[in-house]
């Protein structure tokens, strides 16, 4: 299996700099030989302290607003949106980079050899070797979760030794507040974050060299002679540290006193623990595999976009996007925000925070199905964290129960609505989706402790829509106001509009919150009243509707889209990642997906990198496998940059995460409580291998197939009952003894098989195509 990215020359730009992270921190490796440069970023540095933007005269306008919609008044009721249901002040606050480590190295003029710089998946660890004045160069990089801090380590053979300088920056040093040398072995650079006077954010970093001399001067460090060096780097604020000089300072001190094979044999067992879980393999022919021996990660990327196959590039792909969620999720950091944890500006594209009208979610898609749920954790801490914003919001602009958040938020768990934009910012179902990832954990893993908590959480977000929903003249019950994100109509006059009432999408979100409660509700034997107040308003949403051209319609009216090839697919929720269409169970809504799928791309659709990655996941579930394959493909052709990380453009990080969410979706999946094995397999994947991946119950797949078919499966089965199954073949099941199991055919390619004895724990079974 191919896991390495790796480059034949040092990263010319940011591009081509390779990302490494433990949630908390992050760095993206140049891997320059004079003038090494480290971009770093640590998870809670945003600019601005919390702020409460909830529009005080929101709840007032909130009936006008309604009448406006009703009356078809869309100006009026623009304006009005603009007005009295934007924040104030209108935005939230943003991520920024934490800074750059810019390393000098001495007698390193001169031609280099031998150049090669990795990713090295397997280890997640970054390096770069090469030869210069005869002598042997070897750096080390790599953020170990469990001891907190970034890791670079400077090897040779040179007698002379290892002898650099190097500081801190922050562009140019317009962005910092104070930097020091604080004894012979550290600097650090504090600066301004949340506006507590230049205290409230500390980067340091500790040299450990072995031999020669180490001092600092000024805001540098230097070493001169070492036989080896090991530099440690952290950074802390006061979003978790009462005192973040101390605490970076404590954390330094604690990783010095490990060795650093210590160091580098904890972070390697902490990682692979997590990465080692999965693995995926496409079979090559000799001819591909030598074709690409020697072809450096970028060349074998253009070699791909000349319509060349790739098959080590979809596995290597796939793994990333594992990768980068380990690196940028981890319990006790914040989650992935739209560039993970990797952003150089200090204003980034969308403020790099947290958009949840698509983006954040898909950040997670991967998290259960590709055995990563540990890295899930941090989603869920901060949709915990919105419930106190959120009740403010829901109460202050609405008037209503329960917890709301819009279509963004940020390290604050700020919940107000964000930018004057219509077509985006009077949305209400960003925490109702979020809501939905804490069903699929409990879906996924089956923790009864976990869903008595995440109940709450997603029955305060259900309450907040009882309140909410309105009955429009049909007596349907439908949102107002809101909007199909992003996408315009075009009413018969010409007229376009954003705002609407009762969307496709949001009743598709709601259908499933409503649903996910009612079953947790009865699996946790709780709240009987309540249960039949949403089982009530369930009947009473608005059903997916197919449209004059064939397809799924997008707003409750038969509307045109203004940009038939929007970026957005809202309205295909129900399909992914939402359970309502299947091929199998609403043929014709499946048919009408797939007409919007068509169209959208038709009119120039999956232009953007997570666009392109949500119709991945679309056609997996459409049973699509070739259309599934072509835009993996294109993904990598027209979305994806040197490094490997997803352009939107610019980096967004959403593509990489939907990228392998798509992939693990054409080889298994479990949402509508069958275990469907090789459900979108193309053509051009004949033969392979996948382990490890997660099926809802608890199941972990591996799945082995040849010529395009099915050859066996083993699955480790969770707990007592029935796995239903489609296999696409005829198969034979038998336990870890070689015992055969009954099987029972159930139609539509369904078949059963009991696994497990009450109380037990694990069961093997091993399914043979016959
Ligand atoms: C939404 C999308 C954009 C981008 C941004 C972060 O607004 O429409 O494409 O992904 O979020």
């Amino acid at each position: 299996m191919d896991s390495n990215i790796w480059f034949k020359r040092p990263a010319a730009d940011w591009n081509e700099a390779l990302p490494v992270g433990n949630g908390r921190l992050g760095g993206m490796v140049f891997g320059r030989v004079e003038k090494e440069c480290i971009q770093l970023n640590e998870d809670t540095v945003w600019y601005g302290g919390p702020q409460d933007r909830n529009n005080p005269d929101a709840l007032r306008h909130l009936p006008e607003m309604r009448r406006l919609l009703w009356e078809g008044k869309l100006r009026e009721a623009h304006r009005l949106a603009e007005m009295a249901f934007s924040g104030t002040p209108c935005s939230q606050r943003h991520y920024m980079t934490a800074g750059d480590l810019l390393l000098f190295m001495d007698n390193h003029r001169g031609e280099t050899t031998g150049y090669r710089r990795e990713l090295d998946l397997e280890t997640a660890i970054a390096s770069t070797e090469y030869r210069l004045g005869g002598f042997q160069y070897k750096r080390e990089t790599f953020a170990s979760y469990p001891d907190g801090v970034l890791v670079i380590r400077m090897e040779t053979d040179c007698p002379d030794g290892i002898s650099f300088y190097g500081r801190f920056d922050r562009k140019k040093g317009k962005y910092v507040d104070r930097t020091a040398g604080i004894s012979g072995e550290m600097i650090m650079m504090a600066n301004c974050c949340y506006g507590e006077g230049g205290k409230d954010y500390v980067l340091m970093l500790r040299a450990v060299a072995e031999g020669g001399t180490t001092r600092t001067v000024g805001e540098h460090i230097e070493v001169r002679g070492a036989r080896a060096v090991t530099l440690l780097v952290t950074g802390a604020t006061t979003f978790r540290y009462a005192d973040p000089e101390e605490a970076c300072k404590e954390l330094l001190e604690r990783a010095a006193g490990r060795a650093y094979s210590e160091l580098r044999e904890r972070h390697i067992a902490d990682y692979a623990s997590l990465f080692g879980r999965v693995s995926f393999r496409l079979t090559a022919s000799g001819e591909e595999l030598s074709a690409v021996k020697e072809l450096s990660t970028a060349e074998r990327l253009e070699r791909l976009k000349d319509g060349r196959e790739d098959h080590g590039l979809v596995p290597l792909y796939f793994q990333y996007g594992r990768y980068l969620l380990i690196a940028s999720s981890r319990p006790g950091s914040l989650p992935a925000n739209l560039q993970g944890i990797w952003n150089d500006h200090m204003l980034p594209p969308w403020d790099s925070k947290f958009t949840i009208n698509i983006n954040t979610q898909m950040n997670y898609w991967h998290a259960e199905t590709c055995n990563l749920s540990e890295c899930h954790e941090p989603l869920f801490e901060l949709i915990e964290r919105l419930r106190e914003p959120g009740r403010r919001t829901a109460a202050v602009m609405y008037g209503c129960r329960g917890f709301v958040a819009h279509h963004n938020t940020d390290i604050w768990a700020d919940t107000a609505p964000q930018d004057i934009y219509l077509p985006a910012t009077y949305w209400t179902l960003g925490a109702a989706w979020l809501c939905l990832h804490l069903w699929e954990h409990y879906r996924f893993t089956q923790d009864r402790e976990f869903l008595h908590r995440a109940y709450e959480t997603m029955k305060e977000s259900a309450l907040f829509f009882l309140d909410f929903l309105i009955a429009d003249p049909q007596g349907r019950l439908v949102t107002s106001p809101s909007v199909s994100p992003e996408n315009t109509y075009v009413l018969p006059s010409g007229e376009s509009g954003t705002l609407c009432y009762g969307p496709a999408m949001d009743s598709q979100i709601l259908r499933e919150l409503f649903a996910a409660c009612v079953q947790a509700s009865q699996l946790l034997e709780a709240d009987e009243t309540f249960r039949s107040e949403l089982s009530e308003a369930l009947s009473r949403l608005p059903d997916n509707r197919i449209g004059k051209h064939g397809q799924i319609q997008e707003w409750l009216e038969d509307y045109d889209e203004k940009d038939p090839g929007h970026r957005h697919i809202s309205h295909l929720f129900a399909l992914h990642p939402g359970t309502q269409i299947s091929p199998e169970t609403t043929p014709e809504l499946a048919a009408a997906a797939r007409v919007t799928l068509e169209r959208r791309l038709a009119n120039g659709g999956g232009h953007t990198g997570w666009s392109r990655a949500w119709i991945i996941n679309f056609w997996a579930r459409l049973r699509d496998g070739e259309k599934a394959s072509f835009n993996v493909k294109e993904l990598l052709r027209k979305s994806t940059l040197p490094n490997l990380l997803d352009n939107h453009p610019p980096f967004q990080i959403d593509g990489n995460f939907g990228g392998t969410a798509g992939i693990a979706e054409m080889l298994l999946q479990s949402h509508d409580g069958v275990i469907h094995l090789l459900p979108a397999l193309p053509a051009d994947w004949p033969s392979g291998e996948v382990t490890g991946l997660k099926a809802r119950g608890g199941h972990e797949v591996g799945i082995v197939w040849n010529n395009g078919a099915l050859r066996e499966a083993t699955i480790r089965a969770y707990g007592e009952g029935v796995i239903r199954l489609r296999t696409g073949c005829s198969v034979s099941i038998e336990d870890a003894e070689g015992n055969p199991l009954p099987l029972e055919k159930q139609g539509n390619g369904v078949v059963a098989v009991h696994v497990g004895a009450a109380g037990t724990g694990v069961t093997n079974i091993r399914i043979a195509a016959v």
